[in-house]
């Protein structure tokens, strides 16, 4: 899922993100409740409307935002208040409130309320965030307005800890929702540590239901995930990349503000069937970034959100036909054989 953060993927028209293969967005809940608000995205006909994107949106439910306004957040047992990074206004959100909010706006897929735990946090710490996650995912199921074609998905804590990955599957399983995603990873652990999770966690969540492993990731991080039975992502690497230069491709990340692109006349990946690499030179990006022109985050954005689209669709074709070792194979001897 590309990420929509305020009703935009950034540098992009809808139509495009479209053409690179999308079919579904992230929007986010904390965003979009400060400005321009959920109430007037419902008074002008729904997040879908309003920024002109007919197809599936995935919203988040704002803990994971909120938790990154260290020294601007209070949480308590039943929600968290915290003040506005535009202009300093409090605001409260809780497991009904994100949930409203999320009907507003009209997601198709909303997210139950969540606390992302902090990494590192010892078992204690990482043991009571995930109890209150839970409790939070059981207020937003209750919350939830059941209607056929609409979902809501559980998020799975417990930080790096197996017993409580365990429990915390337990807990959502028994509550019962539409698809399960992982949270609380990809803080700081590592790759590794990342996959080891995904190794005990993947297998407990019900295998008819996607499997979301929330902001993730690098080429590689995805390719790992998906072997371990992770069915979707949303990161903002591939947009964010895009508007500072770095394409990533299939032989790595390619950094176009580098000197060595000043006079090359190939394209970024002669194999990319995308309008940056169709139409244009290596050297014409470095100049476009090198010149801070907007073309240039345009294009690269499109570079990198049909790279991401072109993997996921290789991984399903590669699981379809029985060979996704051998794709994961080939996709690290060529991320490993580096750029071009
Ligand atoms: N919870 C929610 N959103 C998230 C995360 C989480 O744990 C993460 C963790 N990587 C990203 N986005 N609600
Ligand atoms: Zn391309």
């Amino acid at each position: 899922m590309p990420v929509g953060t305020a009703a935009t993927v950034k540098a992009m028209r809808p139509e495009s993100v479209a053409e690179t293969g999308a079919e579904i967005l992230l929007g986010n809940t904390y965003h979009l409740m400060l400005r321009p608000t959920a109430e007037r995205i419902a008074e002008l006909g729904g997040l879908h409307r309003f920024m002109n994107w007919p197809k599936p949106i995935l919203t988040d439910s704002g803990g994971f935002q909120v938790m990154s306004l260290a020294g601007r957040r209070k949480i308590d047992a039943e929600g968290v208040t915290f003040q506005s990074h535009i202009d300093g206004s409090r605001h409260r959100l809780t497991p009904a409130r994100s949930i409203e909010i999320q009907h507003l706006l009209g997601s198709d897929v909303t997210m139950a309320f969540d606390e992302c735990t902090p990494f590192p946090a010892d078992h204690r710490t990482a043991a009571e965030s995930m109890r209150l996650s839970m409790r939070w995912a059981a207020d937003s199921r209750a919350a939830f307005r059941d209607r056929p074609g609409y979902a809501l998905f559980g998020i799975v804590q417990g930080s790096v800890y197996d017993d409580l990955r365990r429990e915390s599957a337990a807990a959502l399983t028994g509550i019962g929702f539409d698809g399960y995603a992982i949270g609380g990873l990809a803080v700081g652990e590592g790759q590794a540590e990342m996959l080891r999770v995904l190794d005990v966690t993947a297998p407990l969540l019900p295998g008819d239901r996607p499997r979301y492993l929330m902001g993730v990731g690098k080429p590689a991080d995805l390719v790992g995930a998906v072997r371990r039975g992770v069915d979707m992502f949303d990161c903002v690497l591939p947009t964010r990349s895009g508007r500072t230069g770095q394409a990533l491709t299939r032989r790595g990340p390619v950094n176009v503000r580098n000197a060595r692109h000043a006079a090359d006349p190939r394209p970024l990946d002669p194999e990319c069937g995308c309008p940056a690499c169709t139409g244009y030179s290596r050297a014409y990006l470095h100049h476009l970034s090198k010149a801070e022109e907007i073309l240039g985050p345009m294009l690269l954005t499109w570079h990198n959100l049909h790279y991401y689209q072109e993997l996921m669709a290789g991984l399903r074709e590669a699981i379809a036909k029985g060979e996704l070792d051998a794709f994961a194979a080939r996709f690290e001897a060529e991320q490993a054989a580096g750029d071009l």
